[in-house]
């Protein structure tokens, strides 16, 4: 068997739960240092004030609530400087935290609610009603409802309310319940279908910041983050949530990305490094106002969730001259399992492999391949999920009986052991970062009455840098094939679904959709007819 492992010599992962190893504060920072940064208001949530106020939320949400060991708590909200504090104060008291996307429609919601079993939902003032309706139709009553900040609206409670006179003590874990206990819900369609809920469990998380420590020798605790990355995805959740706390670093915490807002946080509050998407770092090229603002303090840009293309890389650096590497990982690998060292940054390669992951690369017969041919790219390591949550059939069809998860990605590696994601085989789009399941839009295509039959592919914009949803419609008329019913139908998924799931790469009018002889949509076939015409 071709196994590849890291160059980087494995590392001891301490068997502890989330929250025992994110104060563990191994760089003795002040009890009293700013970690998370009000972008607006510089309001400041110090390490001490963080770690007192999620035990006083724990102990609200068992004293008041019920709330129990393995109870689900959904967040519903744009980042925040409080978002650490229900995070930690649920896992405090034993509790899985599943964050949602803000801008979840009330469907959407209603989905995550259920398949989670959230018993109560933290929710920030502007979402109030999509987390009302939607926790009416998953029985959560409007009680276990609370908002973020310090007011009530209606009957509905701000969550400090919760806040108990005493202070939970942590849940202690075995070794072997850390490696079993979820602590996060976040939802990734993975290979194919709907969004599932990813079990990531304490052992998974606590491995994957050490495994990134171990390799990201420019973070330490005088660097000021820039927190842009929406905290609700694994991405933003990991490298801002939990790596800045270990390492004792200031985040700058932005609710939404605005550019402007985003360029004058990084030059007033002297950002060191930023955690973005490729999306950014092209506005960062080629917005006409960069150069209005002093990047002087940023050393580092690190970009991931999406591929950062050679000549992008090499763009910003020679607009910026700032160190510019990228970073390869997945929901279901909490999140990252390649980076690059910033010593040798190669543009257009998604980095090494992180310690204590093997990895295999195999073709469409399913042999392993070596060195300069592309396969599917299957992980093994700690920082691999327990599985999906209430789904053995999608689980099992992503491990195989070596236990490695076969991440749908095609990469090759070259003799420098450096790896680039060259395609992807599963049915996801990832519009700037975010992830749209062609699935999801080809359900509400086929509930329009006069639609037969459609398949969602993703087109990238190499102008935009991201993939754009591109339906494929079989109408039951043909003369329904005119731009008034497209836009008709475009209207008809638009309103239904939440914004970066739009159909912006629009619609075309086929008299059928390419199929294998068992029925499944062939994408790659489709994906030749678009490229030719
Ligand atoms: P999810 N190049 C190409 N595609 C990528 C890359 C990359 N560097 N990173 C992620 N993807 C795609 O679960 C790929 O198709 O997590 C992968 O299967 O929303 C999918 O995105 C996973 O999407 C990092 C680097 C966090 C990555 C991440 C993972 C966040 C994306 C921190 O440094």
């Amino acid at each position: 068997m071709v196994v590849f492992r890291s160059k980087i010599p494995d590392i001891e992962i301490p068997p502890i739960g989330i929250f025992q190893y994110v104060f563990s504060n191994p760089n003795n920072i002040s009890e009293n240092k700013a970690i998370f940064i009000d972008y607006k208001t510089d309001k400041r949530l110090t390490f001490a004030g963080l770690k007192s106020d999620s035990k006083k939320f724990a102990a609200g949400l068992q004293d008041k609530l019920n709330f129990k060991r393995g109870d689900v708590l959904s967040i519903l909200s744009p980042n925040q400087i409080d978002y650490a504090t229900v995070i930690f104060g649920t896992l405090v008291a034993g509790g899985i935290v599943s964050p949602s996307n803000p801008m979840s429609t009330v469907k959407d919601y209603t989905i995550q609610l259920k398949d989670s079993g959230a018993s109560v939902i933290i929710v920030h003032p502007l979402f109030l009603s999509v987390a009302i309706n939607a926790a009416k139709e998953a029985n959560i009553p409007e009680s276990k409802i609370f908002l973020f900040g310090d007011e009530k609206i209606n009957k509905i409670l701000p969550y400090n309310s919760l806040f108990g006179e005493r202070e939970a003590i942590p849940i202690e874990y075995t070794p072997e319940e850390v490696k079993t206990t979820t602590a996060y819900l976040c939802y990734s369609s993975g290979t194919t279908g709907i969004p599932k809920g990813v079990e990531s469990t304490h052992h998974n998380m606590v491995a994957n910041v050490m495994q990134i420590l171990s390799i990201e020798k420019d973070a330490h605790p005088e660097i000021v983050y820039v927190g842009v990355l929406p905290f609700y995805h694994i991405y933003g959740l990991s490298v801002l949530m939990h790596f800045i706390i270990v390492l004792g670093a200031s985040c700058v915490v932005i609710p939404k990305f605005d550019f402007e807002t985003f360029c004058r946080i990084i030059q007033d509050y002297k950002v060191g490094i930023a955690h973005i998407v490729p999306p950014i770092i092209l506005a960062l090229v080629k917005h006409p106002k960069v150069k209005e603002y002093d990047f002087s303090s940023l050393k580092l840009v690190i970009s991931g969730a999406a591929a950062l293309s050679k000549e992008l890389s090499e763009s910003f650096y020679n607009v910026h001259k700032i160190k510019i590497k990228q970073g390869y990982g997945l929901t279901e690998t909490s999140p990252v399992n390649h980076l690059c060292f910033t010593e040798n940054i190669v543009p257009g390669s998604c980095g090494i492999l992180l310690p204590n992951i093997e990895c295999k690369l195999i073709d469409e017969n399913g042999q392993e391949v070596g060195y300069n041919t592309p396969g599917e790219l299957c992980i093994r390591g700690p920082n691999v999920m327990k599985g999906y949550l209430n789904n053995k059939e999608a689980t099992d069809a992503v491990f195989d009986e070596d236990g490695y998860f076969h991440t749908g990605d095609i990469a090759l590696v070259d003799e420098n052991e450096y790896f680039y994601i060259v395609d992807r085989v599963k049915e996801l789009i990832k519009y700037k970062g975010f992830q749209v399941a062609p699935a999801e839009l080809e359900a509400i295509l086929i509930s329009h009455p006069s639609i037969s039959d459609a398949a969602v592919i993703g087109i990238y914009s190499e102008e935009d840098v991201t993939e754009y949803p591109v339906a494929y419609v079989v109408t039951k008329q043909q003369s329904q094939h005119t731009i008034e019913f497209s836009g008709e139908i475009r209207k008809f998924v638009d309103s239904q679904v939440a914004p970066h799931k739009k159909l912006r790469g629009g619609v075309i009018f086929v008299d059928q959709i390419p199929k294998s002889a068992s029925g499944k949509i062939l994408r790659r076939k489709l994906r030749e007819i678009h490229s030719t015409n």
